[in-house]
């Protein structure tokens, strides 16, 4: 066996050096070329894209190795760069970890370092597909209507310099523009972020951005760009350093920025691809006509009651997923929210139970191996709240349903934002509305004062959804009962009620 030293670090020229146990790309990664560029190369895309890509290119799919692009910064184009694009996933199975080293991404770029590196790429005839997963807030979309927030001031500034784009919309206009002018087809763009309908809405935003920069690029990307929409699922918490550690325990070396994820793994994919695709149906995907159900089922039933867990488990101290989950109360609300607010809105799905769908999420949340911080899914509410628990809870109140679920969670998500839970214990509010959330939390006393300055923020709660007095009454009700009696009380009462 060959030994091995703690300095050792992953990379092509150690690739042979990992024990038998690490799975390991078993084909020629020289061979392989750049067919995608991804733009948002977090821990999810590398559990899940990447992965599906990795099998296709083992099978002989060799033209289609993944672009990796950070449009946050240098830090992990740094490390994939020191590695060669490899990184290890690490599948937390019942029986014990599951470590694969994976090697489909070919190249490693971040914003704003490398914006014309990364154009050229995303222009060059070989990219026949873009695909992103940059969350919510990567969009610079308005959450409450989904239309571009032309006031966003990365939106602004890539209007008034587009060559040198710092958004993901600017990015991808611009690419589109200089293939365009050289008369090169363009790539299909392929969101695989949890938005309801994340395809129609990429195609909302950058036909609009692309618009307003030259109305003839916009009518030229309207008439031939695809946008497919895809339904993506895998938990993948964040990285840590306990995970680092795992990484070079399970390899004999080091990974800068290995990613830990749980055994199931699920992607529905829209077919609508102008210049080819992987054969990902062999590898696992399913391909069809029309995502939007499947969507709606993932993100309302899965990221909704991620989001509940998220608040209710931060304020009650309940660190992660697991622990709120196994919490008597939040798993009773969980059952609750799920019955009467959000399976009643996805819409049937042949060959798919929903309710069994929700059992099999109750056993996903109950992993003990997946430690799925609380306060990261917490993150982000103003951008996830609609799409997960606004829009169902719109429904179900045109339908003359009262969402009640939706509701008590809009107040403990208010309750939320003091940045205190129960117990005392401070943490952080993190979201692109941050400061003006957290001062409106600071300065209103009193749940009447708390909840009406929240309701005026309009890119959460669209006119529309006030206009339904029962659901303001609700919310107002149930934050009277969080703020005086305490979230534990307030949702033992709302349960016993
Ligand atoms: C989570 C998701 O952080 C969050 O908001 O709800 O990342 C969730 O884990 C994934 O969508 C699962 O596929």
């Amino acid at each position: 066996m060959t030994s091995l030293s703690a300095d050792t670090k992953l990379s092509n020229a150690t690739l042979d050096r990992l024990p038998a146990s690490v799975h390991r790309p078993a084909y020629d990664r020289t061979a392989v070329t750049p067919g995608i560029v991804h733009i948002g190369i977090g821990a999810f895309s590398r559990a899940h894209l990447c992965v599906y890509t990795e099998e296709r290119i083992a099978a002989g799919e060799t033209s289609w190795g993944l672009i990796g692009v950070d449009p946050m910064g240098p830090a992990l184009r740094d490390v994939l760069r020191a590695q060669d694009g490899l990184y290890t996933l690490v599948v937390r199975e019942a029986k014990g970890d599951a470590p694969r080293v994976v090697g489909s991404i070919v190249g490693a770029y971040c914003l704003p370092d490398d914006t014309q590196e990364i154009l050229a790429r995303m222009a060059d005839p070989a990219t026949r597909i873009v695909t992103i997963t940059v969350s919510e807030k990567g969009y610079c979309q308005d959450a409450a209507t989904g239309n571009l927030d032309e006031k966003h001031p990365l939106i602004a500034a890539d209007l008034a310099n587009p060559t040198a784009p710092r958004s993901v919309p600017g990015l991808i206009t611009e690419a589109l523009a200089r293939r365009r002018a050289a008369g090169v087809p363009p790539f299909t763009v392929l969101s695989c972020d949890n938005l309801s309908e994340n395809g129609h809405k990429a195609h909302r935003i950058i036909t609009r951005f692309a618009t307003v920069r030259d109305a003839a690029l916009g009518a030229w990307i309207e008439q031939n760009v695809a946008f497919p929409c895809t339904m993506v699922d895998r938990i993948t918490p964040a990285t840590t350093d306990a995970v680092r550690a795992d990484a070079t325990k399970l390899l004999g070396m080091e990974d800068g920025w290995p990613v830990v994820t749980e055994p199931f793994i699920q992607w529905v994919v829209e077919d609508n691809f102008t210049l080819g695709r992987p054969a990902w149906e062999k590898a696992g995907a399913t391909m069809v006509k029309d995502v939007v159900p499947f969507e709606m089922m993932k993100l309302r039933c899965l990221n909704g009651s991620h989001s509940a867990l998220a608040y209710l488990g931060t304020l009650l101290d309940r660190e992660t997923v697991y622990d709120a989950m196994s919490d008597k109360l939040c798993n009773a609300f969980v059952h609750r929210l799920w019955a009467e607010d959000l399976v009643p809105t996805v819409p049937a799905i042949p060959g798919v139970d929903v309710p069994d769908y929700t059992r099999q999420l109750e056993e996903r949340f109950l992993n003990p191996r997946i430690r799925h911080l609380t306060i990261q899914i917490s993150s982000d509410g103003s951008q996830k709240l609609p799409p997960r628990l606004l829009e169902p809870a719109l429904e179900r109140l045109k339908a003359g349903a009262e969402p009640r679920c939706v509701a008590f969670l809009v107040a403990a998500w208010m309750r939320f934002l003091s940045e205190k839970s129960e117990s005392g214990r401070a943490y952080k509010v993190a979201d692109p509305l941050a400061a003006r959330l957290t001062a409106i939390a600071a300065e209103k006393h009193g749940a009447a004062a708390l909840a009406e300055a929240l309701f005026g923020i309009s890119d959460i709660f669209t006119p529309e959804l006030l206009t339904f007095e029962g659901f303001r009454k609700d919310v107002l009700t149930s934050l009277e009962s969080i703020l005086s009696l305490g979230t534990a009380k307030a949702l033992g009462k709302f349960l016993g009620a």
